[in-house]
Formats: C-alpha cells, structure tokens, sequence
C-alpha cells in the first residue's frame, strides 16, 4: 500500500497559508457573537481538502499557486456555510469535534453566521489577485456549483420522506451535494493557472467525480469501518434510515421478503436509545443482520466498485495534463478518498 504520509504533509502546510487568509476575512470583530459563531467551524478543524485542490490544480496547470489563495478560501467558506446549514437542517449535535453551532448559539444566530459565510465567501474573490475576465468566471463557477449544492442538498432532503430512492436519483443528488464544490475547487485551480479549456474541463471532470466518490466511499466506511477508527457507530446510517447508493441498489436488487426484513431495521433508530427502553445490544445486533442482507446481496461491493471506478475515471481525465508533482499529488488524494479505511 502507498504511503500517503507526504500528501498529508502537503494537505498540512497549504492549510497554514489558506488559514491565514481565511481568518482575515473573517476576523474576531463585533458583533462578538455573530463572528465567534461564524469561525466556529474554521476553528474547529476540518481538513482543508477542497482549498487544497484549488492549489494544487493551479500548480498542475503550471501556474503560481498563491494566486489562488484567496479563491481557495471562497470555496472553504461555502463548504463551512454548507455545513453550518446542513447540521440545522439535521439537528446534528456534534461536528469536527466540537458542539454544533446551533448548539451554542442558538439556530437564529447559527443561520446568520452561514449567511456570513456565505457572503464572506463573495469578499474572498473580489480580492483574488487575478484578471477581471478570470474572476468573473472564478464567480460563474461559484455560483453554479452553490446552486447545486442547494439542488442536490433538497434532493437529499426529500428522499427523507420516501421509502426507497432508484440508483439514479442517488447519483443525481450525490453529484450536486458533494460533486458540485469538488468540480468547482478543481475548475477554479485551472482557471486560475491557466488559458485551456481542454485543462480546465479536466480538472473539472476530475472533481466531479472525485466529489462523487469521496461521498459513496464514506456511506461504505459506515458499514465495514473499525468503530473506533470512524468515531461512530457502525450502521449509524442505517439507523438513521439514510437513502445510500448500497441502499438503493439494495431495493432495486433484493427480493420483497428481504427487502420487508430489511426496511424492519432501517431509519427506526434515529435518536439515541438511551432511556427509551431499547437495549443498545439489541439494536447493534439488528443493524448487523441488515448489513449482512446488504452483503448477500452484493450491495456494498458494488458502491464501492462504483467508487474505485469514478477514481480511475477521474485519474484518466488528467493524463492530458503534463506530468508533474501536482498532478501526481491529485491522483493521490483522488486514490486515497477510496483506500482510507476512516
Ligand atoms: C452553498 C448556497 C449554498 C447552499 C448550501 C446546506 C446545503 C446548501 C448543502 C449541504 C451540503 C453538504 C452538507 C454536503 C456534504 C459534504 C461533505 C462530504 C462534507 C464533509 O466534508 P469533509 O469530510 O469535512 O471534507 P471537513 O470537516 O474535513 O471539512
């Protein structure tokens, strides 16, 4: 196995340069409530993934990859808005480690502290020191990715209501919820460094499928991940009843007897089981039976074949870009998001 060590390292020290941009524009300033709930997540933590690839695709360009500094930190400040609308959609308790910021400030300030983001998200680009014709297409891909994100985030919330989702309508809300930004980190990095359309449909059409990838490949991780090494409960999405491609594939597959064992497990264990009577045992025990009807079914190899697949898909659209460090970097990153075993 490939040792990814040094990519960490490089993920590591870009982060510095993108963080010191990043809390420059969103400064510790009054309202004190409104800009502590806004840095909560940067603070945080997070992996600085997606600033990461804007770089280092302006780097494989052949381009100067502090100038895409402050367009790396617009896409962090919408993935940190996204997150902070996300988990109030979600009710989710906990995120990067740290209580939610709903949980702290209250859901009113945590919705004005994602529009901060958001529209912090504008000021980063209106300083990045390009051309206006580069910016005003740095904007456009913003914009249709933020778009997206809202298209396929609606889809997501919609399967809620729904008993099972096609293969199809995964794939659709998948690209836009987690596609979307990936494709415009990647595409911002080649406008950035370069004229070529032909470069930066590449790097576009890497993201996207990496974006994509990156998603499924975390739905796998919930089902055959080491507890300790996830940091959650394995099944947690069955628990939770979330529409996954293994889920979907499982109901357009399974046959109507395994399908009614299955759907007497999945999404009935959506809060915490403490205090209600049920036995935490009891309920591991059932979601272990669900996921062996996913295995019989050949469910989770699929998305995971799915997966390695849209990596090697990925991979391939860059091989028109000149052999560089970079390039090589973002076939790393892109092998690693379906290696990692957390
Ligand atoms: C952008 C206008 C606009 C709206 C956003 C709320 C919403 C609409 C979309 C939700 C999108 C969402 C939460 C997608 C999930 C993305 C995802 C894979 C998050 C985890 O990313 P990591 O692992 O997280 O890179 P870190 O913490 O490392 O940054």
């Amino acid at each position: 196995m490939v040792s990814y060590d040094e990519l960490f390292e490089r993920i590591r020290e870009k982060a510095k340069f993108v963080d010191e941009k990043l809390f420059e524009i969103i400064p510790e300033k009054e309202p004190k409530v409104l800009y502590e709930a806004a840095r909560h997540y940067p603070l945080a933590g997070g992996k600085r993934v997606r600033p990461f690839v804007v770089l280092t695709s302006t780097e494989a360009v052949g381009g100067d990859w502090r100038k895409a500094l402050y367009p790396a930190v617009a896409i962090e400040l919408i993935h940190n808005y996204s997150l902070v609308h996300d988990d109030i959609m979600d009710m989710d308790e906990t995120r990067r480690g740290k209580p939610t910021v709903h949980r702290v400030w209250g859901i009113n300030m945590a919705i004005l502290a994602g529009d901060l983001l958001f529209s912090k998200a504008f000021e980063a680009i209106s300083r990045a020191e390009v051309p206006p014709e580069k910016k005003a297409k740095i904007l456009e891909t913003i914009v249709l990715a933020s778009n997206e994100l809202c298209e396929g985030q609606a889809m997501d919330l919609e399967f809620e209501n729904r008993e099972a989702v096609t293969i199809e309508e995964y794939m659709n809300m998948v690209s836009g919820k987690t596609g979307a930004l990936f494709e415009a980190s990647a595409k911002i990095g080649g406008i950035v460094g370069s004229e070529s359309e032909e470069y930066i449909n590449a790097l576009a059409r890497w993201g996207r499928n990496v974006g994509i990838a990156f998603q499924i490949w975390d739905d796998v991780l919930d089902l055959i991940a080491d507890e300790k090494k996830l940091g959650k409960p394995v099944g947690s999405d069955i628990r939770k009843g979330k529409k996954t491609l293994i889920v979907a594939h499982f109901f357009e597959n399974a046959d109507e007897k395994a399908k009614e064992r299955f759907l007497k497990v999945f999404g009935k264990y959506a809060g915490d089981v403490r205090g209600s009577g049920i036995i935490e045992e009891d309920v591991k025990a059932e979601v272990m039976e669900a996921i062996e009807l996913l295995k019989e079914y050949g469910s989770i190899d699929y998305a995971a074949k799915v997966a390695k697949e849209l990596v090697d898909k990925a991979n391939e659209a860059l091989s028109i870009l000149p052999e560089s460090k970079a390039r090589r970097d973002l076939e790393l990153l892109a092998n690693f998001i379906v290696e990692r075993e957390y």
